[in-house]
C-alpha cells in the first residue's frame, strides 16, 4: 500500500489512553499525544537541571562533568540542591521522560492495532535503570548507592562497584547476563547475514526466498528456527540479557555483601567431596 493511502487510513483520532482528543495530533511526521507533551516536559526540565548542576560544578570539560547522588549519610532523605538534590530531581525527570516515551509508544501501537512488543521491550530497559537507581539504593538504605551522571564518573562507579565484590565475573547472574548478550549478537549476526545473503545473491542473480533461508540452516545444522522464530528468539535473548543484568546488580549488596568468588563456596563445601 502506498504510504499516502496508508496514512489516510491510519492517521486518525483515537487509541489515546489519556487526554482524549486534546493532544491527539501530529507535528510533521511525529505523533504528539498527552505523553509526547509529558516527555518534552520532563526532558526539558531534566536537561535544565543537568545544566544548572554543571554550571555549579568545577568544570565544563564534557568528559569530567559529574552530577553525584547525595552522600550516604543522607540515607533516603531529600538532599540540598547542590549536595545531591539536583541528582534526585534529574532522576525523577529521567524516569518521567522514559515512562512517558513508553506510553507514547503504547498509544501509537493502539492507533495501529499492533501488539505492545516495542513498549514492553523498552520497559525492560527502563526497569534496568530503575533497578540501578531506585530499587537497589532503597534496599541498601541510601541514594548514595546509585550511580552519578557523568561520562567518566559513571564508568568509575561501575568499576568501583565491581571491585567492591572482588571479581564481578564470578557473579552467577552476571555470567548468565554476559552469555545472553553474546548470544544476542550471535543471533543478530546470523539473522542479518542470512537475510542479506538471500536478498543480495550477486549481480544478475534472482533474489532468494525464505525457503532458501530455511534450507541453508537445515543443510548446515539440521534445524531452522524459522522466519518468525528468529525474531521471537532475538527478542527473548535481548530481554533476558537485560533481566539478568538487573538481577546481577540488585543481588550485589542487598543479598550478597561478600566477594563473588566466595559465593562459590557452596560448591567446594558439597558433601560429595568427602573429607
Ligand atoms: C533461521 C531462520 C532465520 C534466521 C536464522 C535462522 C529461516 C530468516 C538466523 C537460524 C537460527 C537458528 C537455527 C537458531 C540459533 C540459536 C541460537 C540460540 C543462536 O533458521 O529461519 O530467518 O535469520
Amino acid at each position: 500500500m502506498a504510504m499516502l493511502s496508508f496514512e489516510r487510513k491510519y492517521r486518525v483520532r483515537g487509541g489515546t489512553i489519556l487526554g482524549g482528543d486534546l493532544f491527539d495530533f501530529w507535528l510533521g511526521p511525529f505523533y504528539v499525544g498527552f505523553f509526547g507533551v509529558t516527555t518534552a516536559f520532563f526532558a526539558v526540565l531534566g536537561t535544565a537541571m543537568i545544566l544548572w548542576s554543571a554550571a555549579m560544578g568545577p568544570t565544563w570539560n564534557l568528559w569530567q562533568i559529574s552530577i553525584a547522588p547525595p552522600d550516604l549519610s543522607y540515607g533516603l532523605r531529600f538532599a540540598p540542591m547542590l549536595e545531591g538534590g539536583l541528582w534526585q530531581i534529574i532522576t525523577v525527570c529521567a524516569l518521567g521522560a522514559f515512562v512517558s516515551w513508553a506510553l507514547r509508544e503504547v498509544e501509537i501501537c493502539r492507533k495501529l492495532g499492533m501488539g505492545y512488543h516495542v513498549p514492553i521491550a523498552f520497559g525492560f530497559a527502563i526497569f534496568a535503570y530503575f533497578t540501578l537507581q531506585v530499587i537497589r539504593p532503597v534496599l541498601m538504605g541510601a541514594w548514595g548507592n546509585a550511580f552519578p551522571y557523568g561520562i567518566y564518573s559513571h564508568l568509575d562507579w561501575v568499576s568501583n562497584t565491581g571491585y567492591q565484590y572482588l571479581h564481578f565475573h564470578y557473579n552467577p547472574a552476571h555470567m548468565i547476563a554476559a552469555t545472553l548478550f553474546f548470544t544476542t549478537t550471535l543471533a543478530l549476526s546470523m539473522h542479518g547475514g542470512l537475510v542479506l545473503s538471500a536478498t543480495n545473491p550477486g549481480r544478475g542473480e534472482v533474489v532468494k526466498t525464505p525457503e532458501h533461508e530455511d534450507t541453508f540452516f537445515r543443510d548446515f545444522i539440521g534445524y531452522s528456527v524459522g522466519t518468525l522464530g528468529i525474531h521471537r528468539l532475538g527478542l527473548f535473548l535481548a530481554l533476558a540479557a537485560v533481566w539478568f543484568s538487573a538481577l546481577c546488580i540488585v543481588i550485589s549488596g542487598p543479598f550478597w555483601t561478600g566477594g563473588w568468588p566466595e559465593w562459590w563456596g557452596w560448591w567446594l563445601q558439597m558433601p560429595i567431596w568427602g573429607k
